[in-house]
């Protein structure tokens, strides 16, 4: 019986261990500004959760960080406010190259993607 019970521990433990490294959360710290975002390539592993702390380190003008990879369960735009912070979280379930940006695009300039506010999300395993 102690046999046994010891057994049970001991699998439980591996478990619940293969289950922490599986779900170990990626916190990236994502910088906006006129015009660029750093770091301008992000890699995070496939099918752990992702969480983006996004500061728009500009005084006046608001961005947005865009990353359209429905594919790969990667479907988010979130607005930044001048000088202000947000956070946006998903989880990949698909290894590539997955291009991030700002969207803004002002009547009669250059759009911000344009200016240098684009960059690389890459999916590995
Ligand atoms: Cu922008």
């Amino acid at each position: 019986m102690k046999k046994l019970s010891t057994l049970l521990l001991s699998l439980l433990f591996a478990l619940s261990l293969s289950q922490a490294l599986a779900a170990e959360p990626q916190v990236i710290e994502v910088k906006l500004d006129s015009y660029y975002i750093k770091p301008e390539k992000i890699t995070v592993k496939r099918d752990q959760p992702v969480t983006l702390n996004l500061t728009n380190e500009a005084s006046l003008l608001p961005h947005n960080l865009v990353i359209k990879a429905p594919e790969a369960g990667i479907d988010i735009a979130v607005d930044v406010s001048a000088g202000k912070a947000a956070s946006v979280s998903f989880t990949p379930t698909k290894t590539g190259s997955y291009e991030m940006f700002c969207s803004k695009e002002p009547p009669f300039v250059k759009s911000h993607k344009e200016r240098g506010m684009h960059g690389v999300l890459e999916v590995v395993d």
